[in-house]
């Protein structure tokens, strides 16, 4: 079987000294450790990335974002937390009644906004999608270390589950890393080419699955791009006491077809973000109204 990690190698390769290796246990591809790499502006995949984002559904990124904006969004996302913010977030995206949008949003917070936009990101999701994506939601949380894990899904957002013609992308940005005591992400790789409902493999809750890529080592700064309907789970351990895991993620669409908002406030988010600072000639689709639908109240 193909895995990944060869291709993470002669990435990292030409970038910094040759990465330590794997360790393959019980058929589960753990992946250890990462050098890492932290691109200023740009940072061009080869064919091989781009290829096995088309066929596993993922692309990690250690290190991906530089340490000081990493050391501003962690402050940011402990005052979302301590503040209430997030809860103030999470009950107005509940309250379909009210299209008020909360005075706060995760992307009025100026580093979250800068990661939002975060130019080397950007820059590796057109080269997945093409130039044309408009971004969906973003989520900021600081998991303690007792959270419980989250069973199989996706997050592919289609109101019925019927056809995968265009790529949704999630950037899951795990801003101290991932280390052993923390909980782990697995993914299954592939599983973005059905069509299925988001809860489908629910049933075997974080168990591990056959074939599946469990990251439970990543270096401070690293983000794991998901296309959307990758099925993936966060996986705990028994008797974690470990930091807390600081985790963001945000997520951007293919443009070409309408997508579902999530969230009733969904067009004064978009608002907000045409005033964050980032290239609106090389972005023009960023924050663009015209690629949602209407919002649907959840039943
Ligand atoms: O916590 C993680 O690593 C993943 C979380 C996740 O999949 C989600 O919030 O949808
Ligand atoms: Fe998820």
């Amino acid at each position: 079987m193909l895995f990944p990690v060869a291709r993470y190698d002669s990435w990292v390769a030409c970038c910094v000294p040759a990465s330590t290796g794997f360790l393959l246990r019980k058929g589960i591809l753990i992946v250890p450790a990462y050098r890492t790499y932290t691109p200023e502006r740009s940072l061009r995949l080869d064919a091989a990335q781009s290829a096995q984002f088309e066929q596993s559904g993922y692309l990690v990124l250690p290190g991906l974002l530089p340490s000081g904006l990493v050391e501003r969004v962690k402050s940011e996302v402990d005052r979302w937390v301590d503040t209430g913010l997030r809860a103030q977030t999470i009950a107005a995206a509940l309250d379909p009644a009210s299209c008020e949008a909360p005075a706060v949003l995760e992307l009025d917070l100026p580093a979250h906004g800068e990661l939002l936009v975060h130019e080397p990101l950007l820059g590796v999701i057109s080269q997945l999608v093409g130039p044309g994506f408009v971004h969906h939601h973003m989520h900021s949380d600081r998991h303690a270390p007792d959270l419980p894990g989250k069973p199989w899904h996706h997050d592919y957002e289609q109101h019925v589950q019927s056809y995968r013609t265009h790529a949704m992308v999630h950037a899951l940005h795990y801003l101290d890393g991932i280390d052993p005591d923390m909980a782990g992400l697995a993914v299954l790789p592939g599983s973005h080419h059905e069509v299925a409902d988001k809860s489908a493999r629910a049933h075997a809750g974080t168990d591990p699955l056959p074939g599946e890529v469990f990251f439970e080592d990543l270096p401070p700064g690293s983000t794991v791009l998901l296309h959307s309907a990758l099925f993936h789970t966060r996986r705990t351990k028994p008797g974690q006491t470990g930091r807390p895991r600081y985790f963001v993620d945000a997520s951007y669409c293919q443009t070409g077809t309408l997508w579902p908002p999530v969230k009733p406030f969904w067009r004064e988010a978009l608002r907000r973000g045409r005033q964050l600072d980032y290239d609106e000639a090389a972005w023009p689709e960023l924050f663009a109204e015209r690629h949602f639908s209407e919002y649907v109240k959840p039943q």
